[in-house]
């Protein structure tokens, strides 16, 4: 159990009806009740009950309150918790919440009551991460991952990989305690059907940290095309405003724009980008490197032709080079009589990136909502399900899959030179540890200090 007692406003800062003070630790209740004056002293209070009467410092009534009380191990963090709900104007709190500084609490660092909660063993890590994750869920299918998360999907999966290694090394230390009774013939190839199994679990895992980046942050979704296709009318008519710069001389957008937008039940972060094309123009040269760039880095490549120009084997070359599913094509001015048609530019583009191309008018706003569909098609249904797997939302995560993923490879390694069974065993506990970085087993205090550190103010 910590020593001090922390204090932090956990309401978002602006004006709302009401907003909340927390306080956490031995001296919460002695905090509250230094400050509030009702008809019974929180001291005396049950747990989970909740109390009416104001907030009063120096002889000076702050605001009227009502304050939740909650006594350890019962509450978020495992300790007596305090939380004052008063009005929620920035002031009032701040007038609260120094008022709790005064009576003996310190202020708490950004996450630092969720930290509490980890340390105080009410929450592995894996799940107090999530709760920052269900805090900034952009959209349902990150809000669904980050609150699965936070009931334990994630801890469950990691836990049972846990168990089935930790039983593989307690069964060679005991075949090598007592070769008479336990034999271990025959068994690297038992365990290394374990491991592969194993190895196959970690890879989707880690493989899943792409999607579950882009549930987290959004679908980064870049358009391209040569100048004057009609890239910045799309953006326009994909945010439903007048965002960008449209005109009808080639090279209008220089830099790059960014805009976000809901479609397909996802965010979708798009970057509008200069018109790529071979130009002597040094600025403009510049916006056509960072266009080739975001589409490099893109989730999702909306690429812009005219129709009416003859499609140019440039644009076919560009677009071969972004993996099928990722690219979209869109033969846009469809209103307008053009040169270039359907059946001709699949042809050029060839089979693999035949699929995805849709023929709109970007300014009268035809095929827009079927090209939206097709969005929240490819990856809503499609290869990305986002439906009822488990993601990996986080950096952290990530490389100690990869260092566990790593171990286990050293194992089948071992098992192909036909070491001794006792070089599997160092192989496999690694693996163990590694994965339990994940739930917080053996994590030292500083390193749980930097991850809660990444937290908002509050929580
Ligand atoms: N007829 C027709 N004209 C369009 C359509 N979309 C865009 N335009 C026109 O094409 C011209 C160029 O449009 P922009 O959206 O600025 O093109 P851009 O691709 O962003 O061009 P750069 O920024 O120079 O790379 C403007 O005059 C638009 O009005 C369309 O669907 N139909
Ligand atoms: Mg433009």
């Amino acid at each position: 159990m910590r020593e001090d007692t922390i204090a932090a406003i956990g309401t978002p800062s602006g004006q709302g009806g009401i907003g909340i003070v927390r306080v956490s630790g031995p001296d919460a209740v002695a905090v509250g009740d230094r400050l509030f004056h009702g008809k019974c002293r929180l001291s005396e209070a049950d747990t989970h009950t909740i109390h009416y009467g104001t907030v009063r410092w120096k002889e000076k009534v702050l605001d009227e309150v009502l304050v939740s009380v909650f006594l350890a191990p019962h509450s978020y963090t495992g300790e007596d918790t305090v939380e004052i709900n008063c009005h929620g104007g920035n002031f009032v709190l701040r007038r609260i919440l120094e008022a709790a500084l005064e009576a003996g609490a310190r202020s708490a660092r950004p996450g630092e009551f969720t930290e509490r909660a980890f340390l105080n063993g009410k929450m592995d890590l894996a799940r107090a991460e999530a709760v920052m994750d269900v805090i900034q869920s952009k959209n349902k299918y990150a809000l669904d991952n980050a609150v699965g998360q936070l009931k334990g999907n994630l801890s469950g999966v990691i836990s049972r990989m846990r168990e089935d290694i930790l039983y593989e090394t307690a069964y060679i230390e005991a075949a090598l305690d007592d070769p008479e009774h336990m034999s271990l013939e025959g068994y690297s190839e038992r365990l290394k059907q374990k491991t592969e199994e194993l190895l196959c679990r970690i890879q989707k895992l880690i493989a899943s940290f792409d999607s579950g980046r882009m549930l987290k942050e959004g679908v980064r979704t870049a358009i391209l095309g040569r100048p004057n296709a009609g890239k910045s009318t799309l953006l326009n008519a994909l945010l439903r405003e007048e965002k960008a710069i449209v005109t009808d001389i080639a090279g209008t957008t220089r830099d790059v724009l960014e805009a976000s937008a809901f479609i397909g039940g996802t965010e979708l972060l798009i970057m509008d980008t200069a018109g790529i094309r071979d130009t002597d123009d040094r600025i403009e040269q510049i916006g056509v490197e960072r266009a080739l760039e975001c589409g490099k880095k893109a989730d999702l490549v909306l690429y812009v032709l005219d129709s009416s120009q003859p499609a140019a084997e440039e644009d076919m070359r560009i677009i071969r080079m972004l993996s099928p599913g990722k690219v979209i094509v869109l033969l846009n001015k469809t209103d307008m009589e053009g040169v270039t048609d359907l059946s001709l530019l699949k042809k050029m583009l060839g089979e693999e990136h035949a699929a995805a191309v849709l023929e709109i008018s970007a300014r009268e706003r035809t095929g827009v909502d079927r090209l939206e569909q097709m969005i929240g098609d490819l990856f809503f249904r499609g290869d990305i399900s986002f439906n009822d797997e488990i993601y990996i939302t986080n950096i952290r995560q990530k490389e100690a899959l990869t260092e566990a993923k790593e171990s286990l490879e050293l194992v089948l390694d071992s098992i192909r030179k036909g070491m001794p069974e006792d070089f599997y065993s160092i192989d496999l506990m690694n693996a163990y540890e590694k994965l339990g970085l994940i739930i917080g087993e053996q994590i030292e205090e500083d390193l749980a200090d930097k991850i809660f550190g990444t937290f908002c103010m509050g929580k």
